[in-house]
C-alpha cells in the first residue's frame, strides 16, 4: 500500500486540543501504572485501535452490504462482509449481525426481534448477577416487557435450574435469557434449551462476558443451543467497544431488521472494521493460549484472595472472573474497591447473591483477568496481585508502599509497552 494512513495522529491532536491530548496520555499512564481487574475490560491491540481511529468513522452506511441508503459504501461494504464472515466462521454460526453499537443495543435488538411489548421474559435477576437489560425496572427491558427473574441457589450459589424450569412452566415466557455479568461458573446451555423447548420459548444467550473464552475454545459454546446469542466485542474478545449478534438462519431477517432500521441508524463503520480485526486475532493459536491463560489467572487470583481471607462465591471460577465476599475482612465491597483504588488496583464492588447490603455498598468485589493476561501476567503474578489486594484492604495506611509494589509489577508487565 503506498497511500499514507490517515489514522491515529497524536501530534495533530496535541496541537489542536492539548486538553483532550492530556486526557488521552493520562489514560495511557493510568493503564500503564496500575493493575486493571475490571472483568469487562481489556487492552485492545494497536491494530484494533488503528481501525477505530481511521477515516471509516466518516462514512454513513445505513443498511447492509450491497443494500445501503448511501453511495460510496464500496470500502465499508468489504469491511462489514469480512466481519460477518469471520464471526460466522469463528462461532460456527449461521448468521451474524456486526452492527450493534453495544451489548445493550444488541440486547434491545434481540427483544425487538422476538418479543412484543408486555411479553414475559425470564432472565437472571440483576441482584443475582444478571444485567440491566435482563429486566431491570429502570431499563427498557423492565419497563416495556414483563420480566420474571431467576437466580442462584443459596447453598451452592450456582444457577438454580429447577427454579428456572418451575418459573418457565408457571409464567410461559416468550423468551428466556441465559447469561450474566457476575456469574463465575459455566452455564448449562443444554438445560436452558430443554426448558425453552418445554415451554415454547425463544432462547437468547447474552454471552457478553464469556464470548471471548468461547472464541478461544476454552469453554463450551452457546451457539448450538441458542436461537440468538448477543455479546460485546470489548471484553475477553479484546476488540473495540461494541456489540454483535449471531443467530440461526431462520431468525436472520428479524434480527437484521431489529438492529436496522428498528433500533439503530447508521452503523459505526470504523468499529465494524475494528471488530473484523479482533475476530481475525481471536482465530489464532496465540489467542487460544491467551484465553486459556485468562481462565488459569482468574482461578489463581481467586485462590490467592481466598488465602487473604475473602470468601470465593460459589467456591471458585471457570471463567475470566471471580466474585469475592469481602465481609470476612470486615469491610464492604465499596470500601474494598476504594482501598484498592488508592493503590492503583482497579476493580469493582459487586453485589453477591442474597446480599444484605444495598448495591452502592455491596458485600463483594468482582475481579477479572482479561487485561492483566494481555499484559503477559501469569499465575505467579496473580499470587502477587492477590497479596497486594489483601494488604491494601487490610492495611490502608500502607497505600504508598503497596502502590510502589504495583508499579514494580506493572513495569515488568507493561500495558502497551513503553516508549
Ligand atoms: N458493564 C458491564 C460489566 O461490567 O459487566 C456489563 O455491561
Amino acid at each position: 500500500m503506498n497511500t499514507p494512513f490517515w489514522g491515529p495522529d497524536f501530534d495533530s491532536l496535541a496541537s489542536t486540543d492539548p486538553e483532550i491530548a492530556d486526557v488521552v496520555l493520562g489514560e495511557l499512564d493510568r493503564l500503564r501504572g496500575g493493575i486493571q481487574l475490571i472483568a469487562s475490560e481489556n487492552l485492545a491491540s494497536p491494530a484494533v485501535l488503528a481501525a477505530l481511529g481511521s477515516t471509516l468513522s466518516n462514512k454513513y452506511a445505513e443498511g447492509y452490504p450491497g443494500r445501503r441508503y448511501y453511495g460510496g459504501c464500496e470500502q465499508v461494504d468489504v469491511a462489514e462482509e469480512i466481519a460477518i464472515a469471520r464471526a460466522k466462521e469463528l462461532f460456527g454460526a449461521e448468521h451474524a449481525n456486526v452492527q450493534p453499537h453495544s451489548g445493550a443495543s444488541a440486547n434491545l435488538a434481540a427483544y425487538a426481534a422476538f418479543c412484543a411489548p408486555g411479553d414475559v421474559v425470564l432472565a437472571m435477576d440483576l441482584k443475582q448477577g444478571g444485567h440491566l437489560t435482563h429486566g431491570s425496572r429502570v431499563n427498557f427491558s423492565g419497563r416495556w416487557f414483563s420480566p420474571v427473574g431467576y437466580g442462584v441457589r443459596q447453598d451452592t450459589e450456582l444457577i438454580d435450574y429447577d427454579r428456572v424450569r418451575d418459573l418457565a412452566l408457571e409464567h410461559r415466557p416468550r423468551m428466556i435469557i441465559a447469561g450474566a455479568t457476575a456469574y463465575p461458573r459455566l452455564i448449562d446451555f443444554a438445560a436452558f434449551r430443554a426448558i425453552a423447548d418445554e415451554v415454547g420459548a425463544i432462547l437468547m444467550v447474552d454471552a457478553a462476558h464469556f464470548i471471548g473464552l468461547v472464541a478461544g475454545r476454552v469453554i463450551p459454546s452457546p451457539v448450538p443451543f441458542a436461537d440468538i446469542v448477543t455479546f460485546t466485542t470489548h471484553k475477553v474478545l479484546r476488540g473495540p467497544r461494541g456489540g454483535m449478534i449471531v443467530c440461526r438462519a431462520e431468525h436472520a431477517k428479524a434480527v437484521d431488521k431489529a438492529v436496522f432500521p428498528f433500533s439503530q441508524g447508521g452503523p459505526l463503520m470504523h468499529s465494524v472494521a475494528a471488530k473484523a480485526v479482533a475476530l481475525k486475532e481471536a482465530a489464532t493459536p496465540e489467542y487460544r493460549d491467551y484465553a486459556a491463560q485468562v481462565v488459569a489467572n482468574a482461578a489463581a487470583l481467586a485462590m490467592g484472595l481466598a488465602a487473604e481471607g475473602m470468601r470465593v462465591v460459589s467456591g471458585g471460577t471457570d471463567t475470566h472472573l471471580a466474585l469475592l465476599d469481602v465481609r470476612p475482612l470486615n469491610v464492604t465491597g465499596a470500601e474494598a474497591e476504594g482501598r484498592c483504588d488508592a493503590v492503583t488496583i482497579t476493580l469493582n464492588k459487586n453485589a453477591i447473591p442474597f446480599d444484605p447490603a444495598p448495591p452502592a455498598v455491596a458485600s463483594g468485589i468482582r475481579i477479572g483477568t482479561p487485561s492483566v493476561t494481555t499484559q503477559g501476567m501469569a499465575e505467579a503474578e496473580m499470587a502477587e496481585v492477590a497479596r497486594l489486594i489483601g494488604r491494601a484492604v487490610r492495611e490502608p495506611d500502607d497505600a504508598g508502599e503497596i502502590t510502589a509494589s504495583v508499579r514494580r509489577l506493572t513495569a515488568a508487565n507493561p500495558a502497551y509497552g513503553r516508549d
